[in-house]
């Protein structure tokens, strides 16, 4: 059976709407995998070091048929091709692709936390989520909605209305 998955997207640099547009077609590629829905793509400035562009995130949401684990290398495999560089830590990057949730699954493991921790804390994956899956709760209940209103930080500019898999240029 496939499961229900949730993916962070976000890039700041070498053409950040081109590399999102490239990474939903790689997301849609992978085997036993459909998309479901795009988020618009949301403009903020890095959480981080400051010396870096602003960044471009998106959130979609896909079945498939591939265990996390599976799944987590298929996403590294996508970041590869679009010449994502693991140097800096927190630094720029092409593309970078995150399981935000899948299914109620829970695990802790050091190597990959779901849900992801930053869907509790950060706004740019937050309003992306919360545009797609308004009444989407986590595993441990929580809404969505009302982390959107309890989370801290500066808003994320939302870039266009449309989901920009299908065509449309975010400008
Ligand atoms: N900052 C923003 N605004 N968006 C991101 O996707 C993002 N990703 C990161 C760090 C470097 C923490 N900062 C970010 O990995």
């Amino acid at each position: 059976m496939s499961s229900q998955v949730y993916i962070g997207l976000g890039s700041n640099l070498q053409q950040p709407v081109e590399q999102m547009r490239r990474a939903v077609q790689g997301l849609e590629g992978l085997p036993g995998t459909h998309i479901q829905r795009c988020s618009s793509l949301y403009q903020s400035k890095p959480l981080g070091p400051a010396d870096q562009p602003d960044y471009l995130n998106a959130v979609v949401r896909m079945e498939t048929d591939l265990q996390p684990y599976p799944l987590l290398s298929a996403l590294q495999q996508i970041e590869r091709a679009q010449g994502r560089q693991r140097n800096v830590h927190w630094g720029a990057r092409t593309i970078d692709l995150d399981i935000l949730l899948y299914d109620d699954l829970v695990m802790t493991d050091p190597a990959l936390s779901i849900p992801h921790p930053g869907v509790t804390q950060r706004l740019f994956v937050l309003l992306p989520l919360f545009e797609i899956a308004p009444k989407l709760r986590l595993p441990n209940g929580e809404r969505i909605a009302s982390l959107v209103s309890s989370c801290a930080g500066s808003t994320p500019m939302k870039l266009s209305d449309l989901p920009f898999s299908r065509g449309e240029t975010a400008k």
